[in-house]
């Protein structure tokens, strides 16, 4: 009894030809200033609280912007960097503080 070869290779599964493309986002870096006024404990409460630094890293963080006028806070997509910078302006204008928060692209 002859019958038609099965068609190997023609698989009821399709498959996927072109790799799936998950663009990696542009990223930007959280910057805080350094200003003579804002106090240092304010500045480390900041990283913690919006940052979630460790109280060692968040020290750090701040004593390298005090001595050195900038400092990155952390690497975040375009939405997440622009609330957190809006956060910690928010909060240093509740109690007065001139600190300043900004981004830049990566
Ligand atoms: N320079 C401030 C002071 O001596 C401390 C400070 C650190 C302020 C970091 C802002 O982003 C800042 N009290």
């Amino acid at each position: 009894m002859s019958h038609h070869p099965d068609r190997l290779g023609d698989n009821a599964l399709t498959v996927q030809e072109t790799k799936p493309k998950l663009k990696k986002p542009r990223l930007y870096r959280v910057i805080l200033l350094n200003d003579d006024y804002t106090p240092m404990e304010f500045v480390v409460i900041v990283l913690e609280k919006f940052f979630s630094k460790p109280r060692e890293q968040a020290v750090q963080i701040m004593l390298h912007v005090h001595q050195r006028g900038t400092g990155v806070c952390g690497l975040y997509t375009l939405e997440i960097a622009e609330t957190k910078v809006q956060q910690v302006m928010d909060f240093a204008q509740e109690y007065k503080h001139p600190l300043q928060c900004t981004m830049e692209p990566e």
